[in-house]
Formats: C-alpha cells, sequence, structure tokens
C-alpha cells in the first residue's frame, strides 16, 4: 500500500466500511410472549452495522479513533487484537493503519459475526497487514507480543469476575508502551446521574427509530448478558493489571472509552 498521509488514509478506510450491509434492525419491534436472552446468532449478524449504529453513542468515532491509535501505536512486526470483533468494523480499520508486518487476530466467540467477517474479508485488498480470524472465546486466547489491542464494547458481556484475569493476560502480553483500548457501556453510582444518562441514552434510541416496544424487549434480552460497572471500577482494574497509564478519551452519556498506556 502506498505511504499516505494519515488524512488520506481515513477517507480510504472509511471506503471499505460500506462493504457492511445495513439490513435495518426490526428483531423486536413485535411484541414476543418470551423474550429470551440475547445472543449474537444470526438474526443479530444480519443487521449488526444498523443496530450497533443506531444504539451506541459515538459508535463511529469509536471506530475512527481505533484507526487513529493504531497508526500512531502498532509497532512493525508486532501483534494487533481485535477482542470480540463482530463483524470486523474495528479489525478494517486497524487492518489499514498498522505497518504491513504487522499480524491482527480478530477474534469472537459468534461464529454467525466470524463466517460474515471471513467472506469480507475474502473481497477486501490484500495490501494491508495480513489478518489471521478465530471463532473463540477471548478468555482462552493467548496475547503475545501485542502492540495494540482492542476491546470495543465487548469487555461488559464477559462475567465481571473475569474481567481481571482476561485483562492481566492481556497486559502480560503487550510490549511496553502498547495500548489497550477499552470501550464500554458505563454505570454511575449517582441515582440521579444514573437516570439522567439512561434517559438521554434511551432519547438516542427513540431519536434512531426505535420504538418503546422494541427498547423494552431489547433490554429485557440483554438483562443478564450486559453487565456494567462504572468508570472508576474499570480504571481501577486497568490500573491494578500494571497499566502505567489510563485516560477517558471518550463519553457520550452511558457509554466512554479508556485507552492505558502498558
Ligand atoms: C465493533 N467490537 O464493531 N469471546 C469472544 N467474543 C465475545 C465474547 C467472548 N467471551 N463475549 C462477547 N463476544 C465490535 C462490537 S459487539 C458489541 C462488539 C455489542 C462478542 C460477541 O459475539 C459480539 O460479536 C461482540 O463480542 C460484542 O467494534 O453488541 O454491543
Amino acid at each position: 500500500m502506498p505511504v499516505l498521509h494519515w488524512t488520506s488514509r481515513l477517507l480510504y478506510s472509511s471506503r471499505f466500511s460500506r462493504h457492511l450491509t445495513m439490513n435495518q434492525d426490526r428483531i423486536y419491534s413485535k411484541p414476543l410472549a418470551q423474550v429470551g436472552q440475547f445472543e449474537f446468532d444470526d438474526s443479530v449478524a444480519n443487521v449488526f452495522p444498523d443496530m450497533i449504529a443506531r444504539s451506541v453513542p459515538g459508535y463511529s468515532s469509536m471506530l475512527a479513533m481505533i484507526e487513529q491509535i493504531t497508526l500512531r501505536h502498532a509497532t512493525p512486526n508486532s501483534q494487533l487484537y481485535d477482542l470480540g470483533c463482530s463483524l470486523g468494523a474495528a479489525t478494517e480499520r486497524m487492518r489499514l493503519h498498522a505497518p504491513t508486518s504487522c499480524t491482527l487476530h480478530a477474534i469472537d466467540n459468534s461464529q454467525a459475526m466470524i463466517t460474515r467477517l471471513r467472506d469480507r474479508l475474502k473481497e477486501t485488498s490484500r495490501t494491508a497487514c495480513k489478518i489471521i480470524t478465530h471463532e473463540n472465546d477471548i478468555r482462552s486466547v493467548s496475547v503475545e507480543n501485542a502492540s495494540v489491542v482492542v476491546l470495543n464494547l465487548t469487555l461488559q458481556f464477559v462475567p465481571c469476575s473475569e474481567r481481571l484475569p482476561l485483562l492481566q493476560s492481556i497486559h502480560d502480553g503487550m510490549q511496553p508502551g502498547g495500548v489497550l483500548l477499552v470501550s464500554e457501556k458505563v454505570c454511575f453510582d449517582d441515582v440521579k446521574e444514573q437516570k439522567l444518562m439512561t434517559d438521554l441514552h434511551l432519547d438516542f434510541k427513540r431519536a434512531h427509530g426505535y420504538s418503546e416496544l422494541e427498547i423494552a424487549q431489547k433490554r429485557t434480552a440483554l438483562e443478564e448478558s450486559l453487565v456494567t460497572e462504572t468508570l472508576t471500577v474499570h480504571i481501577d482494574r486497568i490500573q491494578a493489571c500494571g497499566f502505567c497509564q489510563v485516560s477517558v478519551w471518550f463519553r457520550c452519556f452511558n457509554f466512554a472509552s479508556m485507552i492505558a498506556i502498558r
């Protein structure tokens, strides 16, 4: 790939994201007799780009900054990890902005997501760094010689008691100076702040066309699988693993993204 100024490379990669099809998310639009637990199955994978864009305020900013962070921090011959990659929106951004000598691991335990990602990768350019896709649980992956690790909205699906060991093993497999990016839905200790941020997030979803029924049924489905924690809990745990610097670089309502330097 020719050497481009980073702003040109950002534009270049946005053309790739058009390969993600945008079927509309109507999964919870009809009343369900019983709302089952949320799963990253075929029905979700089919509508995922639309679902996440209409549900997570600032998702596109998270992707854009993953691109920028990769460009600055990915070192030659190192490994990059997109943990809980879904359809590979962040993978794609990282791939084009890492040195071509890097290896990028895109990992997700949803077969529906990984199958679609593999199909899509067959169609995209091979001039950027190598990608290895893994249908696997991120808790059983061994991170090694990593310069950039991304947990974009994934840690929230890992049981709380397993978050520290996961982050510790990521830390231990990173190069000094390597960067970990963690984006999460978060909660608040203060009851009024919790209510205000939740209300603003619900307004965001309404403004993006979700009905009250869709919002209520999805919330029920996610109740047990997506467990939020406060930013303080996240930051303290990241520091406890040995990361020397943690910064919140993005916040919008009840979503936040942190970068940590090993
Ligand atoms: C993006 N990062 O577009 N092991 C592997 N994968 C997991 C695990 C696990 N233990 N738990 C959940 N997942 C993406 C968005 S979505 C966020 C990430 C959301 C996977 C799960 O299968 C799903 O694909 C992803 O994590 C979460 O930048 O849906 O809110």
